[in-house]
């Protein structure tokens, strides 16, 4: 009598937990058995066993700010909700003048993180990223400066035919400290051809990624999912991130996104459920076993999913995030950036203890931990 699938997803299931408790590294068909819902509870007590092993029962948060210069974009990408393209909305974008008024007025000594994306703008200079780097440099010496994701740096290097190289190397200069992990989306093209085929492919962000790291900047990876994509999509993207990870060791996180369809091309899809996001925790914590932190962004998973996410391998809540406006276009239920006292008591309800980072997790010392 031939297996029956219930009984051949067992047979698989045991080989995979045999390699998690040996510490084996996951192959792709193991890895694909993470996602099997019979085997929820233990994957999750896999990620959260590995978790615990690295950092006991901190968990770390930091005190950042986003701003989003502008929404123009000429990519037109069909998850996203947060960009206009100029054909019935002309969209905004934000002038150096109003982002400095902005950073001395708004923006206090404790942040100690500004987080800087926008759309692909079609009409700025290189020299308004440059200027806008330098300017906030100046202004908040002790800002950590994460901008522009890999799609907007391939964006410049085409529209302003410069080697990739070049592009980081003048954005260092200019105050760069590192990349954040947007725009990578799902690698698999067949997808990108469905969600987004305007914009830099896998292998152009990637390469982005290796040419930062191999120019000393640390960088995030994401992984967008609940939209298009199937569970060997998931597992394909998580393996091109641990290959480049083991060549370069460049990546600080990996920052597993879901997909909000409100106010998209795309909003005839449901929003998955809380169940697929702790999968998707856990096998970003058991798949890339060379990345050192796990980001539970809660402007993305909804706070209470995010606290939960600490419970399943994350170790990281991100930060106070004020002034998000990506998730909040996509109609995301959480409040517009958390303070302090917030982040920490969701920490600490859930068993763990807050400790206030740096943008290279450092703990910060005269924080509140
Ligand atoms: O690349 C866009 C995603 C990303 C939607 O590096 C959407 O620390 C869900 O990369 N539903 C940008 N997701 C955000 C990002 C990020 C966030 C937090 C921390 C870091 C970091 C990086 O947002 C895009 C895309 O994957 N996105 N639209 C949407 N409707
Ligand atoms: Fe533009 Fe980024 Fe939105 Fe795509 S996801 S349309 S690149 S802003």
């Amino acid at each position: 009598m031939s297996d029956t699938p219930v009984m051949l997803g067992a047979a698989l299931w045991t080989e995979t937990r045999r390699a998690l408790e040996e510490g084996e590294r996951l192959s792709p068909e193991k890895a694909l058995r993470l996602f099997d819902l019979e085997v929820f509870h233990e994957v999750g007590a896999f990620a959260n066993a590995r978790r615990e092993a690295q950092y006991g029962d901190q968990v770390f948060y930091n005190v950042n700010r986003h701003i989003n210069y502008s929404n123009r974009c000429q990519f037109a990408c069909r998850f996203c909700a947060f960009s206009a393209n100029g054909e019935r909305d002309p969209g905004w974008a934000l002038s150096l003048e109003q982002i400095f008024d902005m950073a001395e007025r708004e923006i206090p000594e404790s942040v100690t993180e500004l987080h800087i994306v926008g759309g692909a703008h079609p009409d700025f200079g290189f020299d308004y990223y440059e200027r806008l780097l330098k300017g906030l440099r100046e202004r908040l010496p002790h800002a950590h400066l994460k901008a522009f994701s890999a799609v907007e740096i391939h964006y410049f290097s085409t529209k302003f035919n410069l080697p990739i190289r070049e592009v980081l190397e003048r954005l260092a200069q200019a105050g760069l400290d590192s990349l954040p992990g947007g725009g990578a989306e799902i690698f698999a093209q067949h997808v990108r051809e469905q969600i987004c085929p305007h914009k830099a492919d896998a292998s152009h962000w990637l390469e982005t990624h290796r040419i930062a790291h191999q120019l000393g900047l640390r960088s995030n990876a994401t992984i967008l999912y609940g939209h298009l994509e199937s569970e060997a999509d998931r597992v394909d993207h998580l393996m091109r991130l641990r290959e480049l990870q083991d060549e370069t060791g460049g990546f600080q996180a990996i920052i597993p996104l879901k997909f909000h369809p409100e106010n998209t091309p795309m909003s005839h899809l449901t929003r998955v459920g809380g169940l697929t996001d702790l999968q998707m925790i856990a096998a970003a914590r058991l798949v890339l076993d060379n990345f050192d932190h796990v980001k539970a962004y809660w402007p993305s998973l909804g706070v209470k999913t995010a606290q939960a996410a600490l419970l399943w391998g994350a170790d990281d809540f991100d930060g106070t995030v004020v002034n998000e406006k990506i998730y909040g276009a996509a109609g995301a239920v959480a409040p517009n950036g958390l303070d302090v006292m917030a982040i920490r008591q969701i920490i600490t309800e859930a068993g763990r203890c807050p400790v206030e980072r740096n943008s290279h997790y450092e703990p910060l010392e005269g924080g509140l931990s």
